[in-house]
C-alpha cells in the first residue's frame, strides 16, 4: 500500500477445531433462520434493532460509500399506510400483473395480496440504497450489489439476535419512498417486518439446496 492512512488489523485467529467448531456451530444457527409471515405484536428491545442495524452497517460497499439508509417505523399510523399502499400494489400484482409462471412458482409459499403482517410486526425496516451521495455529484458504485451484502448481514445479526424477520418486496416499491419522505436519489431496495414469531407460527416445509448442488471444486 502506498503511503494511505492505516490502522493496524484487529484480526482474531482460531485454532483448526477451534474454527470447525464454529463454523458450524454457525451453520446450524443460520439453517434455523426462516422468513416469518405471522409476527407477534409484541415490542422489542430498541437497542436490538440498533445493533443489528449498526451490524448491517458494518457491511463491505463500493468505494466505502456505505450507500444505504434503513428507515426504522414502529409507529402504527406509519405502518398502516405502508399497508394500505403495500397491499394496492399486490391486489395489482397477484390479480394480474404478474406472469402466471410467476404466480405458480409462488404458490408453495402460501403467499397472497394480504399483508397483515405490516402492522402487526412491532418494527419495519425499509432499506434504501442511495443512488448517488448527500450532493449529487459524489458518486456510488455498486450500490444494489452494497445494500444486498448489508441487507444479508442484516438478516443474520436479527436471527443471532432471537428476532425474525421477512424479507418483503411489495411490487413495486416506490410508494416507500412517498410515505418515508425520503430524497429522489434513494430507491426503496427491501421491506422488512422484524419482531417475534407469533404463538404457534408455522412457516412452508422447503429446503434449501445441498452443498453439493452450490459448492463445485475445480
Ligand atoms: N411481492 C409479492 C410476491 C412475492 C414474490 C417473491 I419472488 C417471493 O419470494 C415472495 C412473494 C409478495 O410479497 O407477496
Amino acid at each position: 500500500m502506498s503511503d494511505i492512512e492505516t490502522v493496524p488489523l484487529d484480526f482474531v485467529r482460531y485454532e483448526p477445531a477451534e474454527m470447525e467448531q464454529r463454523s458450524a456451530a454457525f451453520l446450524a444457527e443460520m439453517r434455523r433462520r426462516r422468513t416469518v409471515r405471522e409476527f407477534s405484536p409484541e415490542p422489542v428491545p430498541r437497542s436490538v434493532l440498533e445493533d443489528c442495524i449498526a451490524t448491517a452497517g458494518t457491511a463491505p460497499s463500493g468505494a466505502n460509500k456505505q450507500p444505504w439508509t434503513f428507515v426504522l417505523v414502529t409507529e402504527a399510523e406509519v405502518k398502516k399506510q405502508i399497508r394500505e399502499a403495500a397491499e394496492k400494489e399486490e391486489r395489482a400484482f397477484y390479480g394480474g400483473r404478474a406472469p402466471q409462471r410467476w404466480l405458480d412458482d409462488l404458490a408453495h409459499l402460501g403467499t397472497d395480496e394480504h399483508k397483515p403482517f405490516l402492522e402487526t410486526a412491532p418494527a419495519l425496516i425499509a432499506v434504501f440504497g442511495q443512488k448517488h451521495g448527500q450532493e449529487a455529484d459524489e458518486r456510488h458504485y455498486y450500490v444494489q450489489e452494497s445494500v444486498g451484502i448489508a441487507v444479508g448481514m442484516l438478516l443474520a445479526a436479527f436471527h443471532h439476535a432471537g428476532l425474525a424477520t421477512l424479507t418483503h418486496t411489495p411490487s413495486p416499491m416506490n410508494f416507500l419512498r412517498d410515505v418515508l419522505g425520503r430524497p429522489s436519489h434513494e430507491r426503496a431496495f427491501v421491506l422488512i417486518p422484524v419482531g417475534f414469531p407469533a404463538d404457534g407460527c408455522r412457516v412452508p416445509a422447503i429446503e434449501k439446496k445441498p452443498l453439493g448442488d452450490i459448492l463445485i471444486d475445480r
